[in-house]
């Protein structure tokens, strides 16, 4: 058996957290993170027949079970995690009832996965749907994005046109768009219902005046959209309130599409 704290998975793990904190994403205890780990791989670090603990989560993720992931602790700070892994995050495995989940390592000191666990299972639950592939799904507080909740209309279309003109390549990062909800609490299942069916179709929903989730196969990849939606936001914030002399049109955004050969969210782009 291997050292769990040389995994690739730990190790990408404290790397992305750190990240994240640092790009001032994470204050406090803000934000989660959950990977979908290959059972393969996490038995040549664990005994997967060694359970520590048995959780109930108070929802069905029946449609998950038997699949291990990676999550980040509720209460626990991303500054904190490259620290002690095995105090801000653990590993668990979706036991076949559905409804607990069964501790493998981490979690130490009477820790528990996020509480944004519904959002993070239900979503697990619908990108494999359409992408069997899909493994991360990561969640975070970043400002720009937020202040432009308080702004701009929170529909689908409109924000993320306006999100498309900001950035040429932001089109090419998302081409199917991205969700937005409106506030709602959070850490419930009805939030975690709402924002699953927004990643059938999505692979980053935004929560008003809250934050953002994105999906991805990789960290990497989940990473990387909400950077680039991030971005987009804060040249949004830094011109709303200046006169636009000249800005990209829904034509030129086709031609993008067409150069990179993407098809972009069907019925979105006006091009009469
Ligand atoms: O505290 O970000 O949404 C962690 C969160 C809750
Ligand atoms: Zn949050």
């Amino acid at each position: 058996m291997y050292n769990i704290f040389e995994a690739p998975f730990v190790k990408e793990m404290c790397e992305i957290t750190a990240q994240m904190y640092r790009m001032g994403w994470d204050e406090r205890n803000g934000g989660n993170i959950s990977c979908r780990l290959d059972p393969q791989l996490v038995s040549q670090y664990l005994d997967l027949n060694d359970v520590k603990r048995v959780l109930p989560i108070g929802f069905d993720a029946s449609e998950a079970k038997g699949q291990i992931f990676i999550v980040t602790g509720t209460g626990r700070y991303f500054r904190n995690v490259e620290k002690a892994p095995q105090d801000n995050m653990g590993i668990f495995r979706v036991a076949p009832c559905g409804n607990e989940i069964e501790v493998l390592w981490g979690f130490e000191g009477g820790g528990r996965p996020t509480s944004e666990l519904p959002t993070h299972l239900l979503n697990h639950i619908e990108r494999q749907k359409v992408d069997p592939e899909n493994r991360v799904i990561l969640h975070c507080h970043p400002a720009n994005t937020l202040a432009m909740t308080f702004v701009h209309e929170l529909d689908d279309k409109a924000f993320t046109k306006t999100l498309w003109r900001m950035i040429t390549e932001c089109i090419v990062v998302f081409p199917e768009g991205i969700g937005v909800l409106p506030w709602m609490v959070c850490g419930t299942l009805e939030i975690g219902i709402a924002t699953a069916k927004k990643i059938h179709d999505y692979r980053a929903v935004i929560w008003g005046q809250h934050g953002i989730f994105g999906a991805g196969r990789d960290l990497d990849e989940a990473f990387g959209l909400v950077e680039t939606i991030e971005k987009a936001a804060e040249i949004y914030i830094k011109i709303m309130n200046t006169p636009i002399k000249q800005s990209i049109t829904d034509k030129e955004l086709m031609a993008v599409c067409e150069s990179f050969h993407l098809t972009p969210h069907e019925g979105w782009l006006d091009l009469e």
